[in-house]
């Protein structure tokens, strides 16, 4: 197995809704052993500390926007953090909400950028979160960060986005709870989607299996995100955003198994655990055994990517 140099970023952030608790989510993956878990598949593992951000002040463009400032604080500290840690391994950013993503997948696109490679991203999760600032009626930003790395409009005063991820270079997958503004541009964009009821219907293999060839072809960087509700919260409770009929720990187990095999993926964020709302620490122990299994931990070994 290939060893791998693993650089754990934490990314305190909470500035994406308005329920709070996601700030303790990096602590809480520590404390349930994500730099043993990596360790024992033989990987050299940094933690390198939570990022911290700047104070700013700016004016949101509307005033149901939660935490506008703090927010493209956030992005611009974890752009920076991501392209320079994309040097020196393989980044796994410990959220914090998904808000954080804004950052994460900008700075890894622009390391992307300039070793001329294509950057692809996997969504993991039961939203699409590709609402704009204007078209949110929530006003939670953590609902908007595929729509920013993509490049749509109504991010001015967030850090321009100057390498947007192509949209069919996007796949999402558990998708359950799609607002009517993110329906209609998902529906007329060529970001690659899949509900849960394909999933029910034709297996979650296929769909990652199909999006993995595309990324091996194009010799793409491959980065993951993983949120917590794209479980279900019967396993995953820990998490703001609940919504039934998500994932069970086997078809999340599988994408991970998968990408491992796939040998793709560059850089792994997992969000929106709120570590307040777990039980005896369920939810960031499954997080922390998902990583493992994306990172090589498996049952038995397989002789070839059958599935692939
Ligand atoms: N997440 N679409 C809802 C909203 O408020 O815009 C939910 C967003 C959930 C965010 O999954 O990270
Ligand atoms: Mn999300
Ligand atoms: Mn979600
Ligand atoms: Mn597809």
């Amino acid at each position: 197995m290939t060893q791998q140099t693993c650089i754990l970023i934490g990314a305190p952030v909470d500035s994406g809704k308005q329920r709070r608790g996601c700030l303790m989510g990096p602590d809480a993956y520590r404390t349930a052993g994500l730099v043993e878990s990596l360790e024992e598949l033989g990987h050299r593992v940094i933690d390198q500390g939570d990022v911290t951000r700047a104070e700013k002040s700016l004016t949101a463009p509307d005033a149901k926007i939660h935490y506008w400032s703090e927010t493209i604080a956030w992005t611009e500290a974890l752009a920076d953090a991501a392209e320079a840690a994309m040097q020196k391994g393989l980044p796994i950013f410990l959220g914090g909400d998904h808000s954080l993503a804004a950052g994460t997948v900008t700075g890894v696109a622009r390391y992307a950028n300039a070793q001329n490679r294509p950057q692809f991203v996997l969504w993991l999760d039961a939203h699409s979160d590709y609402h704009t600032p204007t078209s949110t009626d929530s006003g939670n930003l953590h609902g908007t960060p595929l729509a920013y790395f993509t490049g749509r409009e109504g991010f001015e005063g967030f850090p321009k986005v100057k390498q947007p991820i192509p949209q069919e270079n996007v796949c999402i997958i558990g998708l359950r709870s799609v607002d009517t503004a993110e329906r209609e541009a998902l529906m007329a964009s060529q970001i690659h989607r899949h509900d849960m009821r394909e999933i029910d219907e034709s297996g979650i293999a296929k769909p990652l299996a199909a999006f993995l060839k595309r990324v091996a072809e194009a010799n793409g960087l491959l980065h993951v995100s993983l949120d917590v509700d794209f479980l279900d919260p019967s396993v995953a409770p820990a998490v703001g955003t609940t919504v039934p009929g998500g994932a069970t720990v086997r078809e999340a187990h599988l994408v991970m198994e998968m990408l491992h095999d796939s040998g793709l993926m560059t850089s792994l964020d997992l969000v929106e655990l709120n570590p307040f709302l777990d039980e005896r620490g369920r939810t960031a122990t499954l997080m922390v055994d998902l990583a493992a299994s994306s990172l090589g931990r498996k049952i038995f070994d397989r002789p070839t990517r059958s599935h692939l």
